[in-house]
This record gives C-alpha cells, structure tokens and sequence, in this order.
C-alpha cells in the first residue's frame, strides 16, 4: 500500500525531513504558508542554509516524490513541523501547530498515522487529539498519532536526521508502534519508545539540561572574573577530574531551541523548576554583563588614554562558525554597545555573512589591527588564527584565545 506523508512546515528541519523521506521513494506533499518557499521548493532550490540539501531536495523534486504547495492533500501519514514561538516569554504558543492541525482535519480518514515533531509544551499532543476527535468523532480510536521531536544540530542536519536516536512516544501502545515504523524506513538510528507526554517533556529536558550546564560555566567565569582566575585554564584543570565534565562560558546563549525551550517547562511548572529558570537568568544576565564590561572597559580607556577608544566588536552570529543571528547574544551585545556609543569609532565583525541590514560590518582582520578594544563575542575558527596581543585592550568573553 503506497504510504504518502504529508508534511506540515517547510523550514529548517520539516524540508531537510521532507527530502529524507522523498529520497527514499516515499511521495511526499510538504505544505508551508509562505508562497516563496512553495516556489523556490518546486523548481528544486532551498531557501535555507544547510549542507547537502540542496541536491536531495532537486533530485526529490525531478523524480516527482517531493512536491510543494501552500495547502495541505489527502495523504496516510502526516508530520506537524511548524514553529512554537513564545508569545512573550512566559507563554509558549502552540497556534502554529493548532493552524497546521485544524487544516489537515478534514482531510483524515481511519488508520491514518498523524506526528508531532514541533517542540511542545507538555500535553500538547493529547490537547490535539481532543482537537481532531472533536471535530471528526466518528474517528474516535481509530487514528494512530505520536509525538518525535527532532534532536539535530543545523549545519549536520542531514547526517544526524538518519543517524540520531530518536525519541517516539504515541498516545496509546499501537500508535507508538505505528510511528516507530514509520521512521524505521528513515532512521538508523535507535527508535525509543515511550508515551507522549514523557517524549515531549525528553525534548524540553535535552535543551534544558544543556542550558543549566552553560550557566553553570557562565557562573564560573563571573566569579572568576572577581578572584582573578583564568576561568579557561580552571575548566580545563577541573576537566581532568573523570566524573567532572565543565561546558564553556560564553557571552550567552543563543539560537532557536537553547534559549527558548526551557521556558516551556518553567511557564506550565513556575515553582517546580528552580534550578531551570535560574539557569535562563544567568545566562542572559551573562550577555548583560559583558556589555557593562565593554562600557567600563572604554571609560577606562578614555580617562587613561585621553581620547575615545577604537573598539572591534567580534562576531554576531549565535554560535561559532555559523551564519546565523536568531536569539543572539552577541548580537544583543552588539546593539547595547552601540547604544551607549557616544562618538567612539566601532567595527562590527561577523566573517560569516556579507552584509547585515542594521550593523555596517567591517573585515575581521581590519578591525583587529585597528581597534583599541577588541571584544570577542563569538569563538569563530577566523578569529582564532589571530596573534594575540599585549598591545590592545582584549575581553575575550568567548575564549578565543584561551591556551
Ligand atoms: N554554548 C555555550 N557554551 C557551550 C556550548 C554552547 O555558551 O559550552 C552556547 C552557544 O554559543 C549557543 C548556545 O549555547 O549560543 C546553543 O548552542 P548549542 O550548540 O549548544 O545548541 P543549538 O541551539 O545549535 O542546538 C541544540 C542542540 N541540543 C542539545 O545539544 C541538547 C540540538 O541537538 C537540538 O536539536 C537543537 O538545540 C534543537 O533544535 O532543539
């Protein structure tokens, strides 16, 4: 029986997902409700940046598996992989999802297999059930749904879609079993299984967990920065301990998913989830700080050197070696600092794009021989093959050049 998936969100990971699948002869029908996506997706080009995709994507589309349009079509199986922003920072919003979801009722028929991959708040899944079953009770029980989070690293998408574990938990026993194979056509990796409600929270604690570790770091490089130790070396030498593994500070935390998942679980569980709530203040404080460093650092150098500081800001993007700006610490870092300018000269570097719409962006390597301050926001490979320097006034939030 032809098994054709219905894919529901385009972006970063419902396309690289959608590809996957087309590639391997399944027929796919991926929805998103931006029409240039539709477009570019159809004449077998991407409108997003990732390894790879782009030849799976063509080769899906000149087959014939891989078709897009801005509405959804009767299929077997259907994926929910849309965003869930927050509608401020205390409420995540599942509208998304509810919007992909409430245009696929009408299309199901029994036996049909439907999965969320969209990070969740816990509950989600079932909230949709009720959702589906409201509208189409003569379904009641006999339609297969699940939860699958994605766990991929943007930028080894491609690789980790077939090769990661993954996590499946359905709302009752057979619907688990339908989804687990349903991506054993797709994933070598190993298929858990579990109920809904523990794989969305497995999804929120994975993001989570990491986030509590990074401030820990953070915290340790703010009393350091007191006591006058290398927080670098200190992780380094604590490290070697065989139980005791230290991730590494920075200038915050960023990106889509990191910053932004642990709130699912603080907003719904407030006095539960200390130490998680904790964790996101200290790494946002952690950005703070280091634009209250920057302003001291160029005050300082003002009343020292009796004219205004030339200051190098040092990358953008959210992560190293990437081009991508979404929840940037740096990038908020940048704008405090030019915020407070007051007729200093600044260069503002991210080696990874071409040109930003808001920060005129100078050459690393330029900006690096010129300024007088040099802050490093970001720990990218080009800033490392840099020469350290006595001669400049360096905060290294990043640890570029840490030994
Ligand atoms: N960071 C630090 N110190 C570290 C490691 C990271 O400050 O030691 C910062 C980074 O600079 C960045 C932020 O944390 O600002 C997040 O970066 P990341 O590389 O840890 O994670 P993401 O956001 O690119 O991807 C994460 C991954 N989750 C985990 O590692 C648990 C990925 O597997 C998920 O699929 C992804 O979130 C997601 O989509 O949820």
């Amino acid at each position: 029986m032809e098994n054709k998936v219905i894919m529901m969100g385009l972006g970063y990971i419902g396309l690289p997902t959608a590809a996957l699948i087309a590639q391997k002869g399944t027929l796919v029908h991926g929805v998103d409700i931006n029409p240039k996506v539709v477009e570019t997706i159809n004449r077998g080009e991407i409108h997003i940046v990732e390894p790879e995709l782009e030849n799976i994507v063509a080769e899906a589309v000149n087959k014939g598996n891989l078709t897009a349009d801005t509405k959804p079509v009767k299929g077997d199986s259907y994926l929910i992989v849309v965003p869930t922003p927050f509608k401020d920072k205390n409420e995540p919003d599942i509208s998304f999802v509810e919007a992909a979801t409430k245009a696929i009722i009408p299309l199901l028929k029994e036996g049909d297999l439907y999965i969320i991959e969209s990070t969740s708040p816990i509950g989600t899944t079932e909230k949709m059930m009720n959702l589906i079953y409201g509208e189409r009770p003569e379904l009641k029980d006999k339609l297969y749904m699940a939860y699958c989070p994605e766990r991929v690293l943007p930028g080894n998408v491609m690789y980790e879609l077939v090769h990661n574990d993954r996590v499946i938990g359905g709302i009752d026993d057979k619907s688990t079993e339908k989804a687990v194979s349903f991506y054993s056509k797709y994933v070598k990796g190993t298929l858990h299984k579990t109920n809904a409600r523990t794989a969305e929270m497995c999804k929120l604690v994975e993001n989570s967990s990491r986030d509590v570790q990074i401030a820990f770091a953070n915290e340790l490089s703010l009393i350091c920065d007191k006591a006058n130790i290398n927080v670098w070396e200190l992780i380094e030498l604590a490290n070697k301990h065989p139980r005791v593994n230290i991730l590494q500070p920075g200038s915050g935390v960023g990106g889509h998913c990191i910053a932004v998942d642990p709130y699912f679980i603080v907003s719904d569980y407030p006095m539960e989830s200390k130490i998680i709530g904790t964790a996101r203040e200290i790494n946002n404080y952690k950005s703070f700080w280091c634009a209250e460093k920057v302003q001291t650092a160029k005050l300082k150098f003002e009343l020292e050197h009796g004219r205004k500081a030339r200051i190098a800001l040092m990358g953008l993007a959210f992560k190293p070696n990437i081009d991508d700006l979404r929840e940037s610490p740096a990038k908020y870092i940048a704008q405090k600092v030019l915020q407070n300018a007051n007729n200093e000269e600044y260069y503002i570097v991210e080696p990874n794009i071409n040109e930003h719409n808001v920060f005129k962006l100078s050459d690393y390597k330029e900006a690096y021989k010129n300024a007088d301050i040099v802050v490093f926001l970001v720990a990218h490979n080009e800033f490392k093959a840099l020469q350290p320097t006595n001669s400049k006034v360096v905060l290294d939030f990043a640890g570029v050049f840490k030994t």
